[in-house]
């Protein structure tokens, strides 16, 4: 089951405590002071990898606690800093502090960002010497790390989103143009989880088939349309299985439009799929002409011949390096 959102609680580390040590001389009781400082509290941050099935591994897992700085000592020595936490989050990641509702959004692979600062170390008695205390008893401790409970949500970052109905053959061309290796089946709703590829550099990403009604969640509903917000351009693809394949089309865009405007002006790539199953060049080039008029780039394909998934991937190529 695909996991796009999860809360849970952090806690930096402790600051540790300064101390009161004294140096030892030959005849005299009390040296000097020299306790140390003690260590800084770990801070926690997260960084964005690439990862999107990330959630599912944190689901157990309710909270994550930074390294205490360690007490100071003696011979003016400063306490060790706690190591600092590092939470992995896929990129996509939108990460809110619930309490602040300041945000921050994990947009590229290695992004790193302090969710919490660790508390400060606190003075040993070496800090507080002065021409009138040679002798202070005074140490302070080290002070709480910030804390907080995340909520993250994943939206996808990807340059291209396959959209289209169940069947329509959308793992079938990732997996023609990528090494995603995604699920394939002749049967509705293959896809239930999001598959990313990567196309020469540029991130391909198949999302389950959206039906009729998707936008008020039927099907696998809206829990996917978000995953498409992000990425610069849809590719849509529709088979030429449907009698009526404008129809389809629209209905997708309507569902699209239904559940966010803003979706319906991204740039979009069209692709009749499955051109082999209907065998009638005048057909397939009645079809062409009926959906440039839409004035995109529309493509046919069969993933059974060479030269239309070749002939794809170069335009595409081409298209997303302008
Ligand atoms: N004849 C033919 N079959 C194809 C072609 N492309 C895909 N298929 C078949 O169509 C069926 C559906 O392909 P998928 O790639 O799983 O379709 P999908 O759009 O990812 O479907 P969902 O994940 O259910 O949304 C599979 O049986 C594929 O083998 C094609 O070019 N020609
Ligand atoms: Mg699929």
């Amino acid at each position: 089951m695909f996991i796009d959102e999860i809360k849970f609680f952090a806690k930096a580390g402790h600051g540790g405590n300064g101390v009161v040590r004294w140096r030892r001389e030959k005849f005299i009781d009390k040296g000097g002071p020299n306790g140390g400082d003690g260590g800084r509290g770990g801070d926690v941050y997260a960084l964005a990898v690439n990862d999107i099935h990330l959630f599912s591994k944190y689901k157990h897992k309710k909270s994550f606690e930074g390294n205490d700085g360690e007490e100071g000592a003696g011979g003016s020595r400063h306490g060790k800093d706690g190591k600092d936490l590092i939470i992995e989050l896929p990129v996509g990641s939108i990460i809110t502090n619930i309490e602040s509702g300041a945000s921050v959004s994990l947009d590229k692979v290695g992004q790193k960002e302090l969710l919490l600062k660790g508390g400060v170390g606190g003075y040993g008695n070496e800090q507080f010497k002065s021409s009138i205390n040679v002798a202070p008893e005074k140490a302070t401790n080290g002070k709480v790390g910030e804390q907080g409970n995340f909520k993250i949500e994943l939206e996808l970052f990807a340059d291209v989103g396959l959209i289209g109905l169940p069947n329509a053959g959308k793992s079938s061309l990732l997996n023609a143009v990528t090494n995603a290796g995604a699920k394939i089946g002749s049967y509705q709703f293959t896809t239930l989880d999001p598959n990313l590829g990567d196309f020469f550099g540029h991130v391909i990403a198949d999302i389950p088939g959206l039906i009729e009604g998707a936008s008020e969640g039927k099907g696998l509903g809206t829990k996917f349309l978000k995953h498409i917000k992000r990425t610069r351009m849809l590719v849509h693809l529709v088979s030429l299985e449907n009698e009526k394949p404008m129809e389809v089309y629209k209905q997708i865009r309507n569902e699209l439009g239904t559940y966010d405007k803003t979706l319906l002006e991204k740039e979009e790539v069209i692709i009749l799929t499955k051109t082999d199953v209907v065998n009638d060049e005048k057909k397939i080039e009645k079809v062409k002409k009926e959906f440039l008029k839409l004035k995109k780039p529309v493509f046919t394909l069969s993933l059974y011949d060479d030269e239309s998934v070749k002939n794809l991937t170069d335009e595409l190529v081409k298209l997303l390096r302008k």
